[in-house]
């Protein structure tokens, strides 16, 4: 079993994550931002990972520093994934009725996102929209993966939740594990 387990204290927030990669899609999640703990569950069940996270932020302030830390958390569990005879690559077309994500992945070791999410209202529940790409920008830069994604639709609700299910998707592929890959570069090892 894969089984990482983050635990993170700034000022700003104090986060503790931890995912089992090869769950069954169980999860616990509380980051004070009930419509964030909805988009990490969907993350969760159909990537089929366990994942607890419990996260208190300076909510009192916005959303935007406990959205990030728990992105950064996920980051720093999900670059503990041994490079090695796993599928690398996933990808996603996740519909939700009006709307549509797509979603691609490589566990490159190299950290780069490219996100195309434009919402098009400021908050859904209590969530900022604008802080969903912040949270892929902050998974992808601290877990050192390419995370490419787009969304269309009308739906902002929908939306996010496609988006967040293709994520879990991909994630799912990618993590697979293959014995035919063995060291997954032409290079070599995939060092960080
Ligand atoms: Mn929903």
């Amino acid at each position: 079993m894969r089984v990482f387990e983050v635990m993170r204290e700034t000022k700003e927030t104090n986060v503790y994550l931890k995912i089992n990669i090869d769950g069954t899609g169980k999860y616990k999640i509380d980051t004070g931002i009930p419509f964030f703990d909805h988009l990490l569950a969907s993350f969760a069940k159909h990537g089929c990972f366990d994942l607890i996270v419990k996260a208190r932020g300076d909510l009192e302030i916005d959303d935007h520093h406990t959205v990030e830390d728990v992105g950064i958390c996920l980051g720093l569990a999900l670059n503990q994934i041994e490079k090695r005879n796993i599928f690398r690559f996933g990808w996603a077309i996740i519909p939700m009725d009006d709307a549509r994500a797509t979603v691609a992945i490589d566990l490159s070791g190299r950290s780069y996102c490219v996100g195309n999410y434009k919402p098009e209202r400021e908050f859904i529940g209590d969530l900022a929209t604008e802080n969903i790409n912040h949270f892929f920008e902050s998974v992808a830069s601290y877990g050192m993966l390419n995370i490419h994604y787009e969304v269309i639709g009308k739906n902002e609700h929908h939306k996010a939740e496609a988006l967040f299910k293709a994520f879990g998707v991909a994630l799912d592929l990618a993590t697979k594990i293959d014995e035919r890959k063995g060291i997954i570069s032409t290079k070599g090892e995939v060092k960080l």
